[in-house]
């Protein structure tokens, strides 16, 4: 059954693209359209053409999938082309989302119309790709050469009345009936000339645009490999006629078709979309409805929470045990609308409607109709217990009671209350209104409605939700335990603070491990680890995080901590007390100092991580490999276009990772370095941590 259908409307052909679940572009979709599009640019009584999409969008690009297969015929490139070559006027009907090669496909249409809530772009460069079916050569002809930079370089799509502004398109549908003003459309283009937007010149370029361009990559695109690229086929639009320019373009984008940098980009892309995939929770699991959300504790990251609920169309209940730390929460959030506001993110009179749905108390009783309370008061497992326990009374039945803890044991929190099927672990991260991850902790009794709804809210909080098992530190920190403690064996050793922070950020990380403590707060991880009963007999363990944060050092909030910040500066500084505290707490504890290399500094780290996310992996904390790389692009700064330390441990070969795992073990010892048992047999079947997940189950 071919996904594109050719009806006759009267004197316009009707081709429509029905090929759930995005009408991506496939091998079977292009068959189809090729077809269709010869078949009624030939037909004598056809005299018009409109492309639409069944569904809930326009076609939303090619099929990513394939980009791993040989490419079959027809090529996207050509059926853009013969569409544009038609003497019959082609409109593009679009609803949804028209991006990528779906964009082209419309660009390559004479006339495009679309759907006020239509949004069109070329998203590619989020897939270390550039769109490589004339889009580059198209885009600038409709918009300029300007516009069309900032859409491929940000990949951030534009709403259809933006599009007619810039000249994308030649109607905003208002009507629901999208087909029949495309076909009254397309009738009253049939007099007219067809618009070849392959003749169109591009408008006048600014000299320095190219220039500016490439500047303004270097820091935000650091170490990404398709922008230049993308700059690049648009200076060439500007320079070469159409054809010549779709060559050009079409060699850099295979260019980057085949960089690592797409594949771990596309590997991002689709393990965002697996962690929705939890086995016995699916489309039948009943979904609690949650209407009140309750906030327990009006810290920084309770505020946080609040806010992003609110925002989320929540009624919010914030509540804290005394009058200032209320205050503060209230402070803090109206901080966070005006900072909206200031970012044109929010209107005043949205942010007054808003906080209309927010109620603040210090009393256990008014929480007593919330539909989900989210705890977020001190890290301490006591603390904790008392007040699941007080929730426990006044919460209604069938309340979730979720905790906000980055560590705890979640099964020990449940157990104080008669009601551990409705406890869950909802660990945000920091500023929880900005960071998209949110690392979901089953614990042993949590029923399947309560991850399920936890999913939903994940969702309607706009973010990420990982499902994770159970155990200290979860996924992430406890992965974070081994790459820090690596980091600091390597300050004792002989590595300055700055050495190791430059040499992770230019392998891609978005900050080095030090300056990560600096800003997280050293004595946030002091205090976890002042809690923790089964911490390594081993003086050199996070010795220097210690005795930084109890000298009070805490960092960035304290204006010192591993390194030094000028008063209101975020810029950290080499601090040489710092350094001479290292050395001489180095020979206290009798370690010969030595110079040390990028290599080996990588090697601890990142193996480090990759061995304690295999352990993670045998045990069943996390059901994915790829899950783990979500966590830790989007909650760690962990270069995504290294697609996560799994996929980027599959890129380097776990041969070579189980092997320095190894040497490591050898001349650092087994305490640290055993190698976890899923990497060993991978490693000795010659096997991959995709290769695993092929193995587990979606449903
Ligand atoms: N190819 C294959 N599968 C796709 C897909 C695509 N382009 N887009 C989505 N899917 C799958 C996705 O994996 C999921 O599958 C389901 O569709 C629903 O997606 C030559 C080189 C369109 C805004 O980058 O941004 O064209 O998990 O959960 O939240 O120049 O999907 O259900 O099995 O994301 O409503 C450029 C990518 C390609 C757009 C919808 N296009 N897609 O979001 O649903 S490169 C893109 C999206 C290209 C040309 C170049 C979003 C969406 P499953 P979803 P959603």
């Amino acid at each position: 059954m071919t996904p594109v259908r050719l009806d006759l409307r009267d004197n316009v052909a009707l081709i429509s693209i029905d090929s759930p679940p995005v009408n991506a572009l496939s091998h079977a979709v292009r068959e189809g359209l090729m077809s269709c599009i010869e078949k009624a640019d030939a037909d004598p009584d056809v005299q018009a053409i409109v492309i639409i999409c069944d569904g809930r969008t326009f076609i939303a690009g090619a099929d990513i999938r394939e980009f791993d297969m040989p490419p079959q015929a027809p090529h996207l490139p050509d059926i853009v082309d013969r569409i544009d070559a038609c003497e019959t006027p082609v409109v593009a009907a679009i609803h949804g989302t028209a991006l990528g090669g779906g964009l082209e496909v419309a660009m390559g249409c004479h006339y495009r119309v679309a759907l006020a809530s239509a949004k069109l772009g070329l998203p590619e460069v989020k897939l270390g790709l550039l769109p490589g079916a004339s889009g580059t050569q198209r885009l600038p002809r409709l918009v300029g050469a300007e516009m069309a930079l900032s859409m491929m370089l940000s990949g951030n799509p534009i709403p259809a009345q933006a599009a007619l502004d810039a000249g994308l398109i030649d109607m905003v549908v208002t009507t629901d009936d999208l087909a029949g003003a495309a076909l009254d459309f397309a009738r009253g283009a049939i007099d007219k000339d067809p618009r070849h937007v392959r003749d169109l010149p591009v408008a006048d370029v600014a000299e320095d645009l190219f220039d500016k361009s490439r500047a303004s990559i270097a820091k935000k695109a650091r170490g990404l490999f398709s922008p230049e690229r993308i700059i690049r086929c648009v200076e060439l639009s500007t320079q070469l006629p159409y054809a010549e320019g779709c060559k050009a373009e079409r060699e850099l984008f295979m260019e980057c078709k085949d960089s690592p940098q797409s594949a771990g980009l596309r590997h991002a892309f689709f393990a965002e979309r697996a962690v929705n995939k939890i086995p016995g929770i699916g489309k039948e699991t009943q979904v609690r409805d949650i209407e009140k959300v309750a906030v327990l504790g009006a810290g920084t990251m309770g505020a946080g929470i609040a806010y992003s609920c609110l925002n989320a169309g929540y009624s919010v209940h914030l509540l804290d045990n005394n009058e200032e730390g209320l205050e503060r929460g209230r402070a803090t959030i109206h901080k966070l609308f005006e900072g909206g506001i200031a970012r044109g993110k929010i209107s005043k009179e949205k942010m007054l409607e808003t906080i209309e749905r927010l109620t603040l108390s210090e009393n256990y009783d008014d929480l007593s109709d919330a539909d989900l309370v989210i705890e977020a008061v001190f890290e301490n497992m006591a603390i904790k217990k008392e007040v699941f326990g007080k929730l426990d009374q006044v919460c209604k039945q069938g309340a979730i009671l979720a905790s906000n803890t980055s560590t705890l044991d979640v099964d020990e929190i449940a157990a104080a209350t008669k009601r551990p099927q409705d406890v869950i672990g909802l660990h945000f991260f920091s500023p929880a209104h900005i960071m998209r991850l949110l690392e979901i902790i089953r614990g042993k009794e949590t029923s399947a409605e309560v991850i399920a709804t936890s999913l939903k809210l994940t969702r309607a909080l706009g973010k990420i939700g990982v499902v994770v098992g159970n155990c200290f530190g979860f996924v992430g920190n406890r992965m974070l335990y081994s790459y820090g403690r690596e980091n600091q064996f390597l300050l004792l050793e002989g590595a300055p603070p700055e050495q190791i922070d430059k040499v992770l950020y230019d392998w891609g990380m978005a900050m080095g491990p030090n300056a990560v403590g600096d800003l997280a707060g050293l004595d946030v991880g002091y205090k976890a680890r002042q809690e923790r009963t089964d911490l390594p007999d081993d003086p050199r363990f996070y010795r220097i995080a210690d005795m930084l944060a109890e000298l009070g050092r805490f960092g960035q909030k304290t204006g010192k901590g591993m390194y030094f910040y000028e008063e209101g500066s975020r810029q950290p500084t080499p601090d040489p007390q710092v350094q001479i505290m290292i050395e001489k707490e180095s020979r206290a504890l009798g370690i010969e100092r030595r110079d040390i290399g990028e290599t080996e500094i990588i090697e601890r780290c990142i193996y480090g991580l990759i061995n304690e996310g295999a352990r993670i992996l045998g045990e069943g904390i996390a059901l994915r490999a790829s899950d783990i790389d979500v966590i830790w692009t989007n909650g760690y700064g962990f270069p995504r276009h290294l697609g996560g330390p799994m996929h980027y441990a599959d890129t380097v070969g776990l041969e070579k990772i189980y092997e320095r795992v190894c040497d490591f073990k050898e001349e650092f010892g087994a305490e640290y370095w055993e190698p976890a048992d899923l990497l060993k047999g991978l490693a000795q079947k010659g096997s991959s941590f995709a290769d695993f997940d092929k193995k587990t189950p979606t449903k």
